[in-house]
């Protein structure tokens, strides 16, 4: 009977939807998006209402001194380790509805459904998410969970400081209420972990297939540049004269563009911050704020980017007479999900008659540090167009329903009756 046991998809939209308007953030056409940046008051009121469905449903919910929460349905084995599902609810400034929240709320759709038809797994199943998978305010992304796993230290993590106001995560923390007790890392590593997520990516609604099988997440590499310069008057500074950080930031931006184009294969360079001062139309920058993200599968090759990269800053430095600092935001070599569970993942998708690919993920998620201490892997569904970390960010309700009936399925399987 539990093999054709499938979600209620309109259930889990309709959460979807409501969460989707926290934060809410609309587009010119129609696009319907979300900002819930990690510990920001939208970030409290998501959280809030998400424990509130986990409450709903007779969860035994905690909270971890840097804010991640696991919500625990129990099992016919107590002493069994829980399987976890989840994934984040924080976002970036232009999110959508899908990325992170997915994950988790299609984990309480599939505890749902089990309540629903009286279901009790051996193993517990817990749904989970976690503080600061975006890492878009508080560096690195993948926070909360790295320190779930013992990947950085608790008091290091509170300690950051948010890279817009300057705020300390762990006093953000507590402002919204999050300051949990349970002590991180986690005592219990899961039996396994498994994430429901969009692909962010073209490839499944290019190819036209409904689930990827996710084997692993590229490597990633976050450096924050402060160039300084002189700043000088813009119309009697003559060029040869000048020590213009601004001009360096750009041929830094188009430089990684080059190295990315060059490299070809996975590799890609991203410069998504950048930011002049004093930023006026007739004065030459002093300083410059910029990041760039690169990423590749292949760990020898992204280190191989990053050499190119710094030989490229300091070049640039000597030419134009200016100091370049760097600090690293963040900094994950590739992971390979536990083929058992890609096999699972593929085999259950194909046994509910769904189209499959196998690929690694371009986007990171806290499954990577799950990996690091147990069986983990990904479940992926289309995006419309690719688009993610944009508000026009969409799935298909169906696709919706297709991932969160592999996600029952493979969970039960995992679980055990
Ligand atoms: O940047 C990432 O890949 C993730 O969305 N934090
Ligand atoms: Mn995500
Ligand atoms: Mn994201």
């Amino acid at each position: 009977m539990t093999a054709e046991l499938r979600v209620d998809g309109d259930r889990l939209w309709s959460r979807l939807a409501a969460l989707g308007e926290i934060g809410a953030v609309h587009g010119p056409n129609g696009e319907r998006g979300s900002a819930r940046l990690a510990l920001t008051d939208a970030d409290r009121d998501g959280r809030d209402l998400v424990v509130s469905w986990m409450r709903d449903l007779g969860l035994e919910v905690s909270i971890d001194a840097v804010g991640n929460v696991v919500a625990v349905r129990a099992g016919s084995d107590p002493a069994a380790a829980p399987v976890m599902v989840g994934s984040h609810i924080d976002t970036v400034r232009t999110g959508g509805w899908f990325d992170g929240n997915l994950g988790v709320l299609g984990g309480l759709e599939v505890v749902e459904t089990l309540a629903q038809h009286g279901i009790v797994t051996r193993h517990p199943v817990a749904v989970a998410f976690f503080t600061d998978e975006e890492g878009a305010r508080f560096q690195p992304d993948m926070l909360g969970s790295l320190v779930y796993v013992g990947g950085m230290a608790l008091e290091d993590a509170l300690d950051v400081r948010a890279a817009d106001d300057g705020a300390r995560l762990g006093d953000e923390l507590a402002r919204i209420g999050y300051a949990g007790g349970v002590p991180c890392p986690t005592a219990t590593a899961p039996h396994a972990y498994f994430e429901l997520h969009v692909e962010q990516g073209p490839v499944l609604e290019d190819e036209d297939v409904t689930i990827g099988v996710v084997t692993g997440v590229q490597g990633i590499s976050w450096t924050e540049l402060t160039i300084t310069g002189q700043s000088a008057h813009a119309g009697t500074t003559p060029m040869r004269l000048r020590k213009d950080p601004g001009y360096v930031a750009a041929a830094i931006t188009t430089g990684v563009r080059a190295i990315a184009h060059e490299m070809g294969g996975t590799q890609v360079a991203t410069v998504g911050r950048c930011e002049f001062v004093p930023n006026l139309v007739n004065v030459v920058p002093s300083t410059v704020t910029m990041t760039v993200d690169l990423r590749n599968t292949d760990e020898w090759l992204l280190q191989q980017a990053e050499a190119v990269f710094e030989a490229l800053c300091a070049q640039l430095a000597r030419e134009e007479g200016v100091t370049i600092s760097r600090r690293q935001l963040a900094r994950f070599e590739p992971v390979e999900f536990h083929p058992e569970q890609v096999d699972l993942i593929e085999a259950t998708a194909q046994r509910l008659g769904h189209s499959t690919k196998r690929m690694p993920s371009g986007a990171g998620h806290d499954a990577q540090m799950l990996a690091r201490v147990c069986p983990t892997a990904m479940i992926f569904v289309p995006s419309v167009n690719g688009l993610s970390h944009n508000i026009a960010e969409y799935t298909h309700p169906e696709h919706i329903t297709a991932g969160a009936d592999v996600l029952l399925q493979v969970v039960l399987a995992a679980a055990g009756i």
